[in-house]
């Protein structure tokens, strides 16, 4: 180090440490939440563009009705960035706490920490934030979601068990840059890497989304004839991946195994047809357990940093008897 900035790193330090002795400058501890009978809360969801997020939206829409608080609901219509602006605008309109299902997880950082600078504590639903930049209990609550490495890997184990001899793998992935994604790739790749037996012919991103993820399956089995297996994301692009397959003159659940993750009524109701194989059940109800941690952290507890879901599974076996309670 130079003299220079040796200097420059001492004075930056005393100038620092003498903010903090004035209290000018709180080291923003993660803000806390007043017991209040009401409150004004934000909703800062990603994009309505698919029943999985609308399922989301309206389970918080009905349990901030339920406790009578004032709800700020924003739509980032698929755009990281007007997500950060809409939680932006929610510090300035004062609300008491933000629920945020961040779109990705390194562009919603700046967010999180504009509300904790704010003094607004944050809960992150459904998605999460790059854990190297943010930390639960220091920059936001808690995240409040399931495991998405463990989703991936309990379609594998199943594929694992009954390929019946198909091992040639398309990988529909989900929104770029998205915990979901990553993770449900991660947990996925690794544990069919694992199993052996296995190739991932081609892997790209369908965003979720149903015709987009038709069209990437279109043009992948194009590519790849010989494959004969699809692992999707989620059931909106296993839904559209099952149009490309019947429209290559193909039979899904025959010719290509088709898996996913999600669970909601269509894709369950395609299992119990044969059309899916297995679905990994990703529930979206958030409202009541966002509502009872909020609760607990007004009452001042200490919130675990990851409040977990707990995801049921469907496949042949179960598909038909349990569609009535799938969302
Ligand atoms: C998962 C959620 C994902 C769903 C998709 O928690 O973020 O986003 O799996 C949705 O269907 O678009």
């Amino acid at each position: 180090m130079t003299e220079f900035s040796r200097r420059t790193f001492m004075m930056s330090a005393a100038a620092l440490s003498a903010l903090a002795a004035s209290g000018k400058v709180a080291f923003a501890e993660l803000p806390k939440l007043a017991k209040k009978d009401k409150y004004k809360v934000g909703f800062a969801q990603t994009e309505s563009n698919n029943p999985w997020r609308i399922a989301q939206t309206n389970s918080m829409k009905e349990h901030a009705e339920k406790n009578g608080y004032q709800l700020v609901y924003t739509d980032a219509a698929s755009s990281a960035a007007k997500q950060v602006a809409d939680v932006n605008s929610m510090i300035a309109q004062g609300v008491d706490l933000i629920f945020l299902a961040p779109r990705e997880e390194k562009p919603l950082i700046p967010a999180v920490m504009a509300a904790k600078k704010a003094g607004i504590p944050v809960i992150l639903l459904d998605r999460n934030v790059d854990p190297s930049l943010a930390k639960p209990g220091e920059d936001y609550v808690t995240f409040i979601g399931s495991d998405f490495i463990q989703e991936g890997q309990r379609v594998a184990e199943w594929l694992a068990k009954n390929a019946n001899g198909k091992s040639k793998i398309i990988e529909l992935e989900g929104t770029t840059g998205s915990s979901p994604a990553n993770d449900r790739k991660k947990g996925f790749d690794d544990a069919i890497n694992k199993a052996g037996g296995f190739t991932i012919l081609a892997s790209q991103t369908g965003d979720f989304a149903r015709d987009k993820g038709r069209q990437v399956a279109e043009a992948l089995l194009q590519a790849h004839p010989d494959a004969d297996i699809v692992y999707a994301h989620n059931d909106e692009m296993a839904i559209g991946a099952i149009s490309a397959i019947e429209a290559a003159g193909k039979v899904a659940g025959k010719d290509i195994i088709v898996l996913s993750i999600d669970g909601g009524k269509e894709a369950v109701g395609l299992c119990a047809e044969g059309k899916i194989a297995a679905v990994v059940e990703c529930n979206p109800r958030f409202g009541p357990k966002a509502f009872e941690t909020m609760a607990r952290y007004a009452k001042g507890e200490t919130i675990e940093p990851w409040v977990k879901n707990v995801d049921k599974f469907y496949d042949a076996t179960n598909a038909k008897a349990e569609l009535a309670d799938a969302y």
